[in-house]
């Protein structure tokens, strides 16, 4: 009795403390934030499973592993389209290349309004016009609004072109103007790098690579890359070569859908894969240097970086190599966010893409309002730690050759523009997509609805049925 009278007497002179204190602390705004400086790195063929912080053995990666430790990685990340121009497309307007046009690396029949209109609304514009300085080095392989060219310059994307190297000398570069920057205003930085897309030279034969060595080109330093790459596998231990992918074989029932498969030695296939991985290697050794020069940089607390790639390699898998294919080794990418706010050493296994959501999540980075074209979804909220992502996505995605859609967890169901073949895959119970159900007829309902959805999807993208 006594105890809860003296609490009755003591609350009222504890509230009058801390009112007391109230006019001190009013208004309780928050201290707004300057707006974070953004770091897009993208390399170029980079397949998911190539990072060793995620589990992976082809490569050592300690640079991509640090920003796996330090932020949130999307384990399921897709590309929209496993190919250059069209993924980079869809990267930096976070919409469909096949909408306008744009299905290959040199399309001609492309809708250069279209083109325009998605530039307007595009990474670079939208952060140029929420005041941010938007710089961009190396790699581009973006469409430019006319027909003819295949490759836009940076400023049809508005950006401000800092470097046209995409090895060594952009990582340098990149270093210096981050160690060196005083932030006046913040900044969309992108850092392109090439590789390990030389991985491309490395089905040539001696000869053909000779005679590039000596050209004037670019494809030079693509040459010098896959000498020195060769000389390492000379100089390793074949045994330590890695194994042949799980689902190495051809894959046998696939109807009238044929793919470029490649008649290499097993032991060959093992020669190219420790090859990718030295590729994989070099690239983290440049992207290492960019993260070294944030982490020396004056603005490091104020940084966010996010890490993809446009689109993966089939490194043997389905005795194939490169990409173009609807095979997750080239569709399934890295996708990392770190830094200001973001939730450390995590895992998101949703379903994202990062043609579609990299638009809106850069945005959703920066406080910046996303245009609403209604494909992709924002991953910031879940890189902050403040929401969870739907599950049960359809994601929708395009090839050269094909359309399709992802059911998550369960069917990728894909159809092919050129002679209608279809693919049908069993996620769930058959992950290294070796068993086409599209003819059986115990899925033939489930086949029904994803073909029905898929029409719906070409359909709000303005894509003529097929
Ligand atoms: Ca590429």
């Amino acid at each position: 009795m006594l105890k809860s009278t003296l609490t009755v007497l003591t609350l009222p002179s504890l509230c009058g403390v801390a009112c007391a204190a109230v006019p001190n602390e009013e208004p309780r705004r928050e201290v707004p934030q300057p707006k974070p400086d953004i770091i897009l790195i993208l390399t170029d063929q980079q397949s998911y499973n190539t990072i060793s912080a995620l589990e992976h053995t082809l490569a050592s990666t300690p640079n991509l592993d640090r920003l796996v430790r330090q932020g949130i990685t999307f384990t399921n990340a897709y590309c929209a389209n496993p190919l250059s121009v069209p993924s980079r497309y869809a990267l930096f307007t976070g919409t469909s290349p096949a909408g306008v046009g744009v299905w290959g690396n040199a399309d001609r029949n492309t809708d250069a309004e279209k083109i325009r209109q998605a530039q307007e609304q595009s990474i670079g514009a939208v952060f140029r016009r929420a005041g941010y300085q938007t710089l961009y080095g190396g790699k581009i392989h973006l469409p430019n609004a006319k027909n003819k060219s295949k490759f836009a310059g940076t400023d049809n994307y508005f950006f401000e072109y800092i470097e046209k190297d995409e090895r060594e000398l952009l990582a340098r570069n990149v270093g210096m103007l981050l160690r060196e920057r005083e932030a006046t205003q913040p900044m969309l930085l992108v850092v392109s790098f090439l590789n390990p897309h030389d991985i491309c030279f490395e089905a040539r034969t001696d000869a053909e690579v000779e005679a590039t060595l000596a050209t004037e080109g670019k494809d030079r330093f693509k040459a010098q890359t896959i000498v020195q790459m060769r000389a390492l596998a000379d100089g390793a231990d074949p045994a330590e070569y890695p194994p042949l992918p799980e689902n190495f074989e051809r894959t046998e029932n696939l109807g009238r859908i044929q793919f470029p498969y490649k008649d290499f030695t097993t032991d060959y296939w093992r020669r190219y894969r420790f090859i990718y991985g030295r590729l994989v290697e070099l690239v983290d050794r440049q992207i290492g240097e960019v993260l070294d020069a944030v982490e020396a940089s004056a603005n490091r607390d104020n940084t966010i970086v996010v890490f993809t790639s446009d689109h993966g390699e089939m490194a043997g898998a389905h005795q194939l190599i490169t990409k173009g294919v609807p095979y997750d080794e080239c569709q399934h990418v890295p996708l990392i966010i770190a830094g200001r706010g973001v939730v450390q050493g995590e895992r998101d296994h949703s379903l994202v893409c990062n043609g579609w959501d990299l638009l809106p999540t850069l945005c959703g980075l920066a406080g910046i309002e996303a245009p609403s074209n209604g494909c992709g979804i924002s991953l910031a909220g879940r890189a902050f730690g403040r929401e969870e992502l739907t599950p049960g996505r359809f994601l929708y995605l395009e090839t050269t050759r094909s359309c399709l859609l992802i059911e998550e967890g369960k069917f990728k169901y894909t159809r092919f523009r050129n002679n209608g073949a279809e693919m049908l895959i069993d996620l769930a119970n058959d992950p290294l997509e070796q068993n086409n159900l599209a003819s059986d007829p115990a899925y033939a309902d489930k086949r029904r609805e994803l073909s029905s959805r898929l029409d719906a999807e070409l359909s709000r993208r303005g894509i003529a049925p097929f």
